[in-house]
């Protein structure tokens, strides 16, 4: 089995259905990832020692996931210099906007890089995973040529409906 290159974290397993997609993303392209449910507030320890086992591993980015008072992603931030990429869970209550706006209002020096509510968000952290990587991974930079390429196609290809 490779080595993670990405550790993607998520405040709960009730934000796996969103999480997925970003897991889904690196899956798609061949990027070794661990995932696991963690929480900046009810295991922080936990948190702390999966973070430095990934480090040590050879981890290169951090995926968060979290939601309402979503903390996790800039707790991850506060301990490693590798990139966090935030991704806010679209909350019961407030649809997101908690999540959102407490992945975002980072303090100065300590940032991360947060991304849409929801799916399209996670599944975009993991390409954007997927980029990172792909600087130094010619192999995977043309992969991800192509799959623009594809997907570009899709939509030219693309007929709206005729009116009836
Ligand atoms: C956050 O609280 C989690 O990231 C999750 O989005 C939210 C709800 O968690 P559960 O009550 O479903 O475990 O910490």
């Amino acid at each position: 089995m490779k080595a993670p290159l990405v550790g993607i974290v998520m405040g709960s397993t009730s934000d796996w259905d969103v999480m997925q997609h970003a897991a889904r993303s690196l899956k798609d392209f061949g990027v070794a990832y661990e995932a696991r449910a963690l929480s900046a507030h009810r295991t922080p320890d936990l948190l702390l020692e999966w973070i430095e086992k990934m480090i040590v591993g050879g981890a290169k980015c951090f995926i968060a996931g979290a939601g309402g008072a979503a903390h996790l992603a800039g707790v991850v931030a506060a301990q490693t210099v590798l990139p966090v990429l935030a991704v806010p869970m679209p909350s019961k209550h407030l649809q997101g906007l908690d999540s959102l706006l407490s992945m975002v209002q980072m303090p100065k020096g300590i940032p991360v890089a947060t991304f849409a509510i929801g799916d399209a968000g996670s599944a975009n952290a993991g390409l954007f995973a997927v980029s990172m990587l792909a600087i130094e991974d010619k192999a995977l930079a043309d992969k991800l040529t192509a799959f623009r390429g594809k997907q570009a196609d899709a939509v030219a290809a693309a007929r709206l409906p005729e009116l009836s």
